[in-house]
């Protein structure tokens, strides 16, 4: 019979998870040793929680599927509730394990350490940022818990908490088994995708509007055949930026609103009817907007419910909502150019001496993947994400919605362990005082990505809001000089002619990390964050 902790291990395999990332504490030593010792999952350790819960969740982004952290009690899981509610917020199932006291600890009438008010307020903080929770404290019910946990976080796309108290990892217990899936109603999804269908047949001017619930769930090229088979052009949101990279044909570009190109925004605002797949409706995908979208010809699918007018249909998973689209779709239409408004994106950069500015940046990037083919790419929150908007459509994970600093660099080296693949990341000078540094545990594990640093020496989208405040300006930290002591090579950059050369010099560079810090003046920005800046402003002074 398996031990507690080797059921969990083996369960989190069946349910897809394909690697860990932790921090270990004495309340998680023990499951730490089986985690090493069983090579069940391979583990990568970071440096500081917050990077794990990034990491993890990035992982899960590029999967499609589940991303593994395993952290000690209380100071390390506290250190993990930002990178879980962004996750939350996100829609990135991350399956956060957390250490505790065994029950002989719990009774012994001491305060233990790393607990904060009570032994159970660990359990009551992470509850708020997960959509199911098991404690494992009773081997006999634990297989069960553990099984409905993991499908609830594939289900539902969405975090979860395992609590594993440290004096039940080696208790004999059932394999975790896996569970049916839930399945839709049929005749309520067939009703659901007659109504949607015929909906865009009739209308004049209909669209697709995708974000990250369509990656959530590994549909994207569904997506794609859907669109083909209705004639249908696809447009991203900001937050679903980076979708449907293999299908250039039907994805028109990003819509941005007033940061955007006027034939994004018309496509969407002027449809009679909009089918959004996965979407969510927030702030950053459509503040801007000068139309709110009109919900007698929206379609909303997410979170397995999709609103239609004012109607919803409950249980609708995303896999079966659009497979019953395509069976109805038809034969396909031919409609020549379907990415009616494609975008033209930044090329051609001079390698001249004229000092960088940050679109010249998505040009160099442009360039390079021309040359030597796309990379996976995360941004951080800051210009580098609105820069990464004239990038062309490239596989991304960056936190659009929830919109919090550090992600980039762990995402990054989450990626590159769960894909083997080598990713190009995007960050901001403040950002990266924040988790740049877990770029030192590349080393170990032999990762190599290339970091693209925005150093303007300033927190510059605050600065793009309100100019007049002197907080927004960050001290010159040299960051390039630091990579090589940390294990990896570092160079700065401040002409184009040195941006050009270092991005390929790294793509060359293999076995280590490269950093291309590249010196930007203060007080400018993308184009594309000058414009959402303006849009913005003009959207608060009309509300106003
Ligand atoms: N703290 C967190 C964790 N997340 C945030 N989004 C903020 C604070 C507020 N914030 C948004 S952007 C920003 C700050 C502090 C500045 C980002 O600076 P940097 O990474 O250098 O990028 P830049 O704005 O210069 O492009």
């Amino acid at each position: 019979m398996p031990t507690l902790a080797s059921a969990l291990l083996q369960g989190l395999k069946d349910h897809g998870a394909r690697e860990i990332f932790g921090i270990p504490g004495d309340f998680v030593l023990p499951l730490y040793k089986v985690i090493e010792e069983s090579n069940i999952l391979p583990h990568y350790e970071l440096s500081h929680e917050p990077g794990v819960g990034f990491a993890a969740d990035a992982a899960a982004r590029y999967h499609a599927g589940l991303g593994v952290a395993v952290v000690t009690y209380g100071a390390g899981a506290f250190n993990t509730v930002n990178a879980i509610a962004g996750a939350y917020a996100e829609r990135s199932p991350v399956v956060l394990i957390a250490g505790a006291p065994g029950a002989r600890e719990r009774s012994s009438g001491f305060m233990l350490h790393h607990q904060a008010r009570t032994v159970d307020t660990q359990f009551a903080v992470l509850k708020e940022v997960t959509c199911d929770q098991a404690v494992l404290n009773d081997a006999a019910t634990a297989p069960a818990e553990i099984a409905r946990v993991l499908r609830s976080a594939r289900e539902r796309s969405l975090p979860v908490y395992i609590e594993f108290p440290r004096d039940m990892v080696a208790a004999p217990c059932e394999e975790v088994p896996v569970l049916p899936r839930t399945e839709a109603d049929p005749d309520a999804l067939a009703e659901c995708a007659d109504e949607i269908v015929a909906r865009l047949k009739t209308a004049k001017s209909a669209a697709i509007i995708v974000d990250i619930e369509i990656r959530r769930y590994g549909v994207e090229e569904q997506v794609a055949q859907l669109a083909r088979k209705l004639g249908l052009p696809v447009v991203t949101t900001f937050m679903g930026r980076g979708l449907m990279e293999n299908a250039p044909d039907v994805v028109a570009g990003t819509y941005l609103s007033a940061a955007g190109d006027e034939s994004i925004n018309r496509l969407v605002e002027d449809a009679d009817a909009l089918l959004l797949l996965g979407v969510i409706l927030s702030d950053t995908n459509f503040a801007l907007s000068q139309r709110v979208l009109d919900p007698r010809h929206t379609m909303l699918a997410i979170d397995r419910e999709v609103r239609i007018g004012h109607h919803v249909y409950h249980e609708m998973p995303l896999e079966a909502l659009i497979g019953a689209l395509i069976a109805r779709a038809g034969t396909g239409r031919t409609r020549k150019a379907l990415a009616r408004g494609a975008m033209r994106y930044p090329r051609d950069l001079k390698a001249d001496d004229t000092a960088i500015m940050p679109s010249d940046i998505a040009a160099a990037i442009n360039d390079l993947f021309d040359k030597h083919g796309p990379m996976p790419m995360t941004a951080d929150i800051g210009d580098c994400l609105f820069t990464a908007m004239e990038i062309e459509n490239t596989a991304l994970a960056a936190p659009g919605y929830y919109a919090g600093m550090g992600f980039g660099v762990p995402a990054g080296i989450g990626v590159a362990a769960a894909t083997g693949r080598r990713p190009l990341i995007l960050v901001g000078d403040g950002a990266f005082q924040m988790t740049g540094w877990e770029l030192g545990n590349c080393q170990r594990y032999g990762l190599d990505p290339i970091v693209v640093l925005f150093n303007n020496c300033s927190w510059e989208m605050l600065r793009a809001f309100q100019p007049e405040s002197a907080f927004n300006n960050l001290s010159d930290w040299h960051f390039a000089d630091i990579a090589k002591s940390i294990g990896g090579h570092g160079e700065r950059v401040a002409t184009r002619r040195q941006l050009v050369e270092a991005l390929d010099a790294a793509v060359k560079r293999r076995g280590k990390f490269s950093l291309v810090e590249v010196m930007l003046p203060r007080g400018v920005t993308s184009d594309t964050l000058a414009r959402f800046v303006s849009g913005f402003k003009a959207a608060r002074e009309k509300k106003a």
